[in-house]
């Protein structure tokens, strides 16, 4: 399918563009029905007034943190997509069986992602995963579709369902028309995102970044994994890294949850995504909650990672 043109992609909206590049029905209204929670989820953080967890309303009641409610949002679009038969998601630590049996994909989920920036008014975001597998057995091969919500200036939502990466934008009325279409990473970029604490990296991942910093990379790092991704997707090449650390060799970010989905966007707009050796999609989860370094973005930049953690012969 060509590029639709710059005139008209605004009045493309997200149900049309999925059933001209040939995604299957099922996956698509799916799709659609996760990019309308991005929108309750929106109204639920305007509505919290960036007050995070622990606070009690008016009447006493805990009131819901943010995540959790958003959670509950998702969960219940899922449970009535009629499509989904299993639900995972970051706030809880077992599977939900939401289907009758019989559904076709399994949803895991980031609800929301970022959610202690709230207060300080920075974008966050939801993560999604659509698997054909149950989720006790997924690996990144499950995948059929990824997805995820940026909630900033605008509300954007990127996926790709395995035939090219797009962005579309919530506009005034409230659909989502295309604003990227194919996106397509450059070979390499000129930012880069760096998670942990500096004195906590190991030598050689300290080694790649001076190297980077070398090479006149410049620092983007807003403490939320969504935006950070979107950037150097949108930018159209960088490296986002959370790596190993000296006290904890998996890192921080969860692999089912955060690394896949993103990992899946990523590769469908030509970029790589690896724990610094392997392939994000080709590793098999041992658990539910299982984290592992992550180092994603434009090839150049993922394969000179690779040249200096396989110095450490770890
Ligand atoms: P929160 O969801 O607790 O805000 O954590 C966000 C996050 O999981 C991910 O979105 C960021 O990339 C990463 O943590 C930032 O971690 P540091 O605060 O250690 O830099």
């Amino acid at each position: 399918m060509e590029n639709i043109s710059d005139v008209t992609k605004g009045f493309v909206d997200l149900r049309r563009h999925m059933w001209m590049a040939g995604i299957e029905v099922n996956l698509r209204r799916l799709i659609w029905q996760i990019a309308v929670t991005g929108k309750y989820i929106s109204a639920k953080i305007h509505e919290s007034n960036r007050k995070l967890a622990g606070f009690e309303n008016i009447y006493g009641e805990e009131q819901l943190a943010l995540d959790r409610s958003s959670d509950i949002i998702l969960e219940s679009q899922m449970r009535h997509s009629g499509f989904v038969r299993e639900y995972a998601s970051e706030e809880r630590d077992s599977i939900i069986q939401i289907g009758k049996g019989d559904e076709q994909y399994f949803v895991t989920a980031d609800p929301l992602d970022g959610s202690s920036l709230v207060d300080a008014n920075l974008a966050i975001g939801t993560i999604l995963g659509i698997h054909n597998t149950s989720i006790p057995e997924v690996g990144g091969k499950s995948l059929v579709a990824a997805m995820y919500i940026t909630y900033g200036p605008l509300i954007t939502m990127v996926y790709s369902a395995g035939k090219g990466t797009h962005e579309f934008v919530l506009n005034r009325e409230g659909e989502y028309v295309l604003s990227g279409e194919n996106i397509v990473l450059k070979e390499r970029g000129s930012i880069y995102s760096l998670g942990g604490l500096r004195r906590d990296w190991l030598p050689e991942h300290l080694e790649y970044i001076e190297y980077l910093e070398s090479e006149g990379y410049k620092l983007r790092y807003s403490g939320g994994f969504v935006p950070d991704i979107n950037q150097i997707l949108i930018k159209k090449g960088g490296v986002f890294t959370y790596p190993a650390l000296k006290d904890n060799k998996r890192g921080k970010l969860r692999l089912i949850f955060e690394l896949q989905p993103v990992a899946f966007i990523m590769e469908g707009a030509g970029g790589m995504a690896t724990d610094g050796k392997e392939d994000i999609l080709s590793i098999k989860p041992e658990s539910l909650d299982q984290r592992s370094p992550i180092y994603i973005g434009s090839r150049f930049e993922i394969e000179k990672a690779s040249e200096f953690l396989s110095k450490s012969g770890t």
